[in-house]
């Protein structure tokens, strides 16, 4: 399966079922009271964490996702069932992008975020019955669902990152300490996307995550780029792996940890400060055996050797990454998160009046357009309610100020009527 980490998905939550008219009727009692049921709220859509899914595959390939939407209600004054919410899984470390602007990130297990809601139910005649209108002709349609059209991004959640220039062993670290299947070979860009994987043979659970190679110049979009970075952006720590061949020295040491630094610091400066540890693998291709003092005291980072091939040092490795997971912070660094505030709407503000042809005019914007969903014309005491409305917003004095004639037409939605 393609690892897939980004999507631009629609997500669309269920309407609410509409409310009706009825009247109770037995026999021997024809007029009987309201009896019309209020409709079932319609399901909010819910992203939640689940360790299960590792990639966002499965959602790209929907592009749009529809909640359940409420029944309708019923005669008796049943009310319509409400619709069951749909949880949509995601991968741990999901970040939520809307308008370009941060609005969620889902970084542990089973965490929960209400990605679209649910329209409420419409209310039935029998809710609208009062001691002045004990019988009324009133009923609303269910409210749509909210459509919510977001990118998500997932930054895989690891305790330490490895990563290093391509072919140096990173793969075969992991494989190495872990229950990762990941493939290493003997050719640059292996891998080709994080691979994680849970440490064996350790009192703690530490998630390891094993990045493709990085390159001089991948910021600039070099070999497979530093886009991937951010899936160690969520790692409390970092570990620098370098591979060793008889031909290493420090001074080309050096210059593979400068560029390597240089290429995060492109990615995100504060990376730098999360590496605990430099890692120099395939010890049994040197004979060079100083080379981790030297390289300690240029980088001021703990250093040492390692090889996946013999596994001489594994088990002080094991030990450095259970060190570094006992003084990293547990909390993983949340971003700030700047909420969408949605302004209320001034209903006069929203409310746009064109003058379409001589006697023709058209209203538009969301209040009115939402009334003229809410309020089915199928009663003389609903097309009150719904002109009482229009009256409230003062559309047709609007219209009038601006050179309306009684008589003339207005249009809202799929509603037209005649100016008084
Ligand atoms: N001699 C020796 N070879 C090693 C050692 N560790 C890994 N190798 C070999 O080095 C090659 C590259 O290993 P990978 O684990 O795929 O390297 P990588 O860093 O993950 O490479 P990319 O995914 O391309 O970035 C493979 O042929 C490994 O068998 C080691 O300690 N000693
Ligand atoms: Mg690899």
């Amino acid at each position: 399966m393609k690892f897939i980490d980004k999507a631009h998905i629609t997500f669309k939550a269920g309407n609410g079922g509409n409310g009706i008219l009825d009247f109770h009727r037995e026999l021997y009692m024809p007029k009987g009271g309201p009896s019309g049921g209020n409709g079932g709220d319609g399901g909010d859509i819910i992203l939640k964490t689940n360790h299960n899914v590792n990639n966002l595959f499965d959602i790209k390939n929907k592009r749009k996702i529809y909640g359940n939407n409420g029944l309708i209600g019923g005669v008796n004054s049943k009310h319509g069932k409400n619709a069951q919410d749909k949880i949509i899984h995601v991968p741990i470390g999901t970040t939520i992008y809307k308008n370009n602007e941060l609005i969620c990130e889902l970084l542990y297990e089973d965490e929960e975020f209400i990605i679209a809601r649910g329209g409420k139910g419409g209310r039935g005649n029998k809710s609208f019955a009062t001691s002045k209108n004990p019988v009324p002709k009133l009923c609303e349609n269910g409210d749509i669902g909210e459509t919510t059209k977001v990118v998500l991004n997932l930054k895989t959640i690891s305790d330490v990152g490895l990563f290093g220039f391509p072919n140096v062993g990173k793969t075969s670290i992991l494989q190495k300490i872990t229950n990762s299947q990941a493939k290493a070979a003997n050719y640059n860009f292996t891998t080709l996307s994080p691979n994680l994987g849970m440490v064996n043979n350790s009192s703690k659970k530490i998630v390891i995550g094993d990045m493709p190679g990085i390159i001089k110049g991948a910021h600039e979009g070099k070999g497979l780029g530093i886009d991937f970075l951010k899936h160690i952006e969520k790692s409390k720590s970092l570990v620098l792996v370098m591979g060793l061949s008889e031909n290493s020295t420090m001074t080309s040491l050096l210059k593979e940890y400068k560029v390597l630094i240089a290429e995060l610091k492109h990615f995100n400066e504060k990376l730098v400060k999360k590496i605990k540890l430099i890692v120099l693998n395939k010890e049994d291709l040197t004979t060079n055996k100083t080379l981790d003092n030297k390289i300690f005291e240029k980088t001021k980072v703990k250093t040492m050797y390692l090889s996946s091939k013999t596994m001489k040092n594994h088990d002080i490795f094991l030990k450095e990454l259970e060190n570094i997971i006992q003084n990293s912070d547990n909390e993983i660094v949340r971003e700030k998160i700047i909420q969408t505030i949605e302004l209320p709407s001034n209903e006069l503000i929203d409310i746009k009046i064109t003058h379409h042809s001589e006697k023709v005019w058209i209203i538009e914007g969301k209040t009115i357009e939402y009334w003229v969903k809410k309020i089915p014309l199928i009663s003389e005491q609903n097309e009150q309610r719904f002109l009482s409305i229009i009256t409230k917003l003062d559309i047709e004095n609007e219209v009038l100020k601006r050179g309306g004639k009684p008589d003339d037409t207005i249009i809202i939605g799929s509603i037209a009527y005649d100016l008084i």
